[in-house]
């Protein structure tokens, strides 16, 4: 018991949150918000669970929590399991009342009911009969829900269930001390924590502890040894049936690798690079679809968007399931029944959440978003970055499936949303994560995407990002060549160089399509205008292969970085995504100052995607200006500087004049 007393929230011991060395534990909670979206995703396809969800009065104030509630609109007693909230009163969070806590039985039961729950109240102060009431209401409550589940799974899915819903009130601090100083304790905010904050030092404190650890009854509870008697031992379930060698808690135990078709079969043709152009996620449409039919018996599969699998063009998944939605259906409802496997809930909150309660629990998914929306769950992805990186240093802890991002609808090309749609910040917060869990892909077209899409939905125990807009945009490499390169993470594309594999006067290197398609096109602009000048054209779809090898294990190593980048000539760097990331990632890189980055710098409106990138000072023009000021003895240096500025301002009246780019732009392809 010291060596347990001794360990607990020390340093060097276990955290006091339910962390990862917890058994049976899934998420620590630190972060307050989550408890009810975990449980639906552990709940979804496993049909004999059933997740008992304890929110705090205090928890259910936060947003999450709050928009959380609307998980039984997509739990189908046919093939889900259930989960049972207890809404836990005890009336005080830190130092204030909870809302909940001053509220009537009443409202909170309208509340409940409202939202299609059967409110259950357990309340009181009296220890043995509150056990026994909550005891009674626990049994009513599962019987309940094996009733529904019984029944749908005899009679099939008929309506909405009516979910119970326990609502627990009891005193905060309940038969913790009852007055410290003089002043009460148990029952109000006090009693956060740490009620007795200086037993070391105040010998009343000590007594008072000791009264309240004895209150316990230890010496009934161990034998002279410390160990927990027999006959109180035996009372606890066997087995699996133990709160923490629950399988489901760690979900490697459980896990069903997925059954992947041949991504190379959804290949789309590319003649020539540059030349044709798609919209690429629908490729990965196509490879999502087939998914979900080859793993249909093991139900293993979902995808997660908050109302956007059309938009981001991947709606092939329709042809073989729908949008899930327990509740009533009408006739004009596209594509939407009781047992979708498309998880469709405008709330990005509840699509991130019910993942990591999917994946934790060892299934396998895939959350598409908006790019800038995907901010709004900037903080969940941290906490379950945290969670991996921590399990990871458990033993006992099974690998579970990443957690998979597709982040469309770029900040280059919301043409017509505009300004608020314009953030590519999600990859800023990724990469500060510890490089043991975080990866980042940024595939220039439909053939890299299918390649980077299969290895992350093999992989385990990251936070997989994907980035790639889903207008229609020029491909640029034939199958075989996407695998190689993605394979690689980074590569000279020979074909848009004229470096004749010697020394560049200039690189121009490229993360995320948009920066690859201004940059193809600066080098073919740089050989009409300037042919003489040496360019070598380098494209990055594994971002982490940037960072040095000792930052990052995809990180490439000196000589290769060297190889690709050269050791010291200019390197112009167009980014998806903020400038900055790219100077963090390649720090430490040899002469890391020749790297002028390029990238989404907060300027935007509802414009054409030529004038995002102009605005943003990426475009191929900016990019062309930049090689002439970095490359070393450009004689008519000053003459092309100027050109560009005309280019520029002939683009900027154009566009006001028309409302769309220069045809010789929209419509260029590569040609050489
Ligand atoms: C998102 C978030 N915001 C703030 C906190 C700080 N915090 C820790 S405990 C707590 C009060 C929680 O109250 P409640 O959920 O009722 O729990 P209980 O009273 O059972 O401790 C707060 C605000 C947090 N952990 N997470």
């Amino acid at each position: 018991m010291l060596k347990l007393f001794r360990q607990f929230s020390t340093p060097g011991g276990i955290p006091s949150h339910v962390s990862a060395p917890t058994p049976g534990s899934i998420h620590e909670g630190g972060e307050l918000g989550y408890v009810l979206v975990h449980a639906f995703g552990a709940a979804f396809d496993n049909p004999d669970l059933i997740v008992a969800a304890v929110v705090g009065d205090g928890e259910a104030e936060t947003g999450p929590l709050e928009g959380s509630w609307k998980g039984n609109k997509f739990l189908n007693p046919v093939r889900d399991g259930a989960v049972l909230p207890i809404l836990h009163l005890n009336e005080y969070k830190i130092s204030g009342p909870t809302i909940w806590g001053r509220e009537s039985d009443d409202r909170i039961g309208s509340f409940l009911a409202g939202h299609g729950y059967e409110p259950v109240f357990v309340e009181g102060s009296d220890p043995m009969t509150v056990h026994q009431e909550f005891s009674a209401t626990l049994e009513t409550a599962i019987l309940k829900i094996r009733d529904i589940q019984s029944n749908a799974r005899k009679n099939g899915f008929k309506e909405r269930p009516v979910w119970p819903a326990i609502v627990l009130r009891t005193p905060k601090g309940w038969t913790g001390p009852k007055i410290v100083d003089g002043l009460p304790v148990e029952g109000t905010f006090r009693a956060h924590q740490v009620p007795l904050a200086n037993v070391r030092d105040n010998p009343t404190h000590l007594k008072l502890l000791e009264e309240w650890m004895r209150s316990y009854r230890p010496e009934d509870l161990f034998d002279e040894k410390g160990r927990f008697q027999g006959e109180y031992a035996a009372l606890a379930p066997k087995g699996q049936r133990r709160m923490g060698a629950n399988p489901h808690a760690n979900g490697g135990l459980v896990s069903v690798p997925l059954d992947l078709p041949g991504f190379t079969d959804y290949a789309l043709e590319v003649a020539k690079p540059g030349t044709v152009r798609h919209e690429s996620t629908r490729a990965l449409g196509e490879l999502l679809r087939d998914i979900f039919k080859k793993n249909a018996k093991q139900a293993n599969f979902r995808l997660f968007c908050p109302d956007e699998t059309n938009s981001n063009r991947l709606g092939a998944v329709f042809e073989v399931t729908n949008r899930c939605l327990v509740s009533q259906l009408i006739d004009i409802d596209d594509h939407v029944s009781h047992d979708g496997r498309v998880m469709e809930v405008l709330s990005e909150h509840n699509c991130h959440g019910w993942l990591e309660g999917y994946v934790l629990t060892g299934r396998h998914g895939l959350f598409a978003t908006y790019e800038a929306f995907a901010m709004v769950v900037d903080s969940m992805a941290m906490q379950h970055a945290k969670w991996l990186e921590h399990c990871s240093r458990i033993s006992w802890r099974r690998p579970v499936p990443s957690l998979n991002y597709l982040l469309t609808s770029t900040c280059w090309r919301n043409d017509h949303n505009g300004f608020s749609h314009q953030g590519p910040g999600f990859i800023d917060n990724i990469v500060t994560k510890k490089p043991s869990v975080v990866r980042v892909y940024l595939p220039p077209d439909a053939n890299c995407l299918l390649s980077v899409a299969d290895h992350c939905l093999r992989s385990v125990n990251y936070l997989n990002l994907i980035v790639i807009d889903k207008q229609l945009q020029l491909q640029w490499l034939k199958m075989d060549d996407a695998r190689e390169h993605c394979a690689r993470g980074a590569g000279t594309w020979e074909w848009c160089s004229n470096d004749q594999g010697k020394e560049p006067d200039v690189v121009l290197a490229c993360a995320g399509d948009i920066a690859t398609l201004e940059t193809v096109a600066a080098a073919w602009l740089l050989r009409q205008y300037l042919p003489e000048l040496k360019v070598r054209v380098v494209n990055v779809v594994d971002l982490m292969a940037l960072c040095p090898p000792d930052r990052h294990p995809h990180g490439m190593t000196n000589d290769r970085f060297i190889s690709l980048f050269t050791a010291n000539k200019p390197v112009v760097f167009a980014f998806h995504g903020y400038p900055g990331v790219i100077h963090q990632l390649i720090h430490g890189r040899p002469e890391a100052t020749r790297f002028h980055a390029r990238g989404y710098i907060e300027e935007g409106t509802t414009t054409t995607p030529f004038d995002m990138v102009v605005l943003n000072k990426m475009s191929r023009v900016h990019l062309c200006m930049d090689a002439i000021r970095y490359a070393p003895d450009i004689s008519n240096a000053g003459e092309l500087l100027a050109k560009g500025e005309a280019v520029l301002a002939k683009h900027r009246a154009y566009v006001q004049e028309h409302f769309e780019d220069l045809p010789e732009v929209s419509n260029w392809v590569w040609s050489d």
